[in-house]
This record gives structure tokens, C-alpha cells and sequence, in this order.
């Protein structure tokens, strides 16, 4: 009688996938996966790789800003300098840096412009850390005119963490990403993700 060659059980094979699985999405640096009711809504350079540009010429806004972000500030009685960050990013080589030094009125604002669906849920994400205590919001509101339909106010730690805000969009529209400062901060932004559902 011949004895059969071990194989490993199915469990234990089973296992090994996970383990394969997890590290191919953590050498991705990806977030958590999409369920199939999930789709995910590009953002332009949402990691921050993507090389940046001066912010103009506006005296009370100094430095550069990413690729396909916007500063929206120049309305308000605020001073900000932004700046490329390449001190342990949360992923990849680069983060935006967001110091804001002087807030008298209104707000400093990175936004860009996504087209969202009427009906549909959305979570927008992003990964922050920086001095403790600032507070950035995290809004999604339309272009024109100015609906909010999701706000959220993170409290930011000397690690990374992600923060998200959740929005139902009531029309199809125009919609501004935002990332806002109320007072003087100096914080760090990476990977940013907007997911529909
Ligand atoms: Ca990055």
C-alpha cells in the first residue's frame, strides 16, 4: 500500500491566496476594495504624483500647487503657501503640503470639478496628517449654485489617517471637491478617492 504525497489542505492553500492578496494590495497601496455596487470616480492626480505648478501670481497665495487642483482662495482674507511634500508621503513620492498662516475672513480651498449623478451616493476620501488640532473640511458641494451635499470637519493627528465625507447628490451637476481651512494649519494631503455607489 503507497502512502499519498502530502499536499497541503485547502484551508491552509486558501490562506496562502489571502496572504498573496493582501500583500499585491498593500504593494499597490490600494484602499479597500469595491463591492460590485461600487464604482470609482477618477480624480485628477488623486495621488499627488503627478508633478505641480505655481499658484499665480496672487500675493496671499504663494507656492505650488498639484497637477489638476486648484486653489480657490483669492475671495478670502487668507495667506497659504502650498508646497509638494516629499517627507514619508502616505504612498508613492510625493503629498501636497497645505500651510495656512493667516485666516481674516472666508477660506483657503483646493478643489476640483467632477460631473456626479443625480441619485447616486458618493464617499470622498483623503489621507491627512499634520499638526493636531487643525480641522479641514472634506465638502462635496455643486459649482452653481452653491448646494452642500455632504461636509464633514476631520481632526487632523501627526499620523496618517483617511478621513471620508458621504454625500447623495439630488441632480445631475457639476461638483467641486473640496478641501478647506478655516483657520491657520499647516497639514499634509495624500491619496484622495471618491467612490459611487
Ligand atoms: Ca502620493
Amino acid at each position: 500500500m503507497t502512502i499519498p504525497a502530502r499536499t497541503p489542505s485547502s484551508h491552509a492553500r486558501l490562506q496562502g491566496l489571502a496572504v498573496a492578496l493582501g500583500a499585491l494590495l498593500l504593494a499597490a497601496g490600494a484602499s479597500a476594495p469595491l463591492t460590485a455596487a461600487e464604482s470609482e470616480i477618477p480624480l485628477k492626480n488623486a495621488d499627488f504624483e503627478g508633478g505641480d505648478r505655481s499658484t499665480g501670481t496672487n500675493p496671499k497665495v504663494t507656492g505650488n500647487v498639484a497637477n489638476g487642483w486648484s486653489d480657490n482662495s483669492d475671495w478670502a482674507d487668507v495667506k497659504v503657501e502650498y508646497a509638494q511634500d516629499g517627507d514619508k508621503p502616505h504612498g508613492g513620492k510625493a503629498a501636497q503640503r497645505i500651510t495656512v498662516s493667516k485666516v481674516g475672513g472666508g477660506a483657503v480651498q483646493m478643489v476640483q470639478t467632477v460631473s456626479l449623478k443625480k441619485g447616486k451616493s458618493y464617499s470622498f476620501s483623503a489621507w491627512l496628517k499634520g499638526k493636531p488640532g487643525a480641522q479641514v473640511g472634506l465638502f462635496l458641494r455643486r459649482v452653481d449654485p452653491y448646494t452642500y451635499y455632504g461636509t464633514t470637519k476631520a481632526s487632523v493627528t501627526e499620523d496618517w489617517k483617511q478621513h471620508k465625507v458621504d454625500a447623495t447628490v439630488t441632480e445631475d451637476a457639476d461638483v467641486l471637491v473640496m478641501i478647506v481651512l478655516e483657520s491657520p494649519a499647516d497639514i499634509v494631503i495624500d491619496d484622495v478617492r471618491l467612490v459611487e455607489r
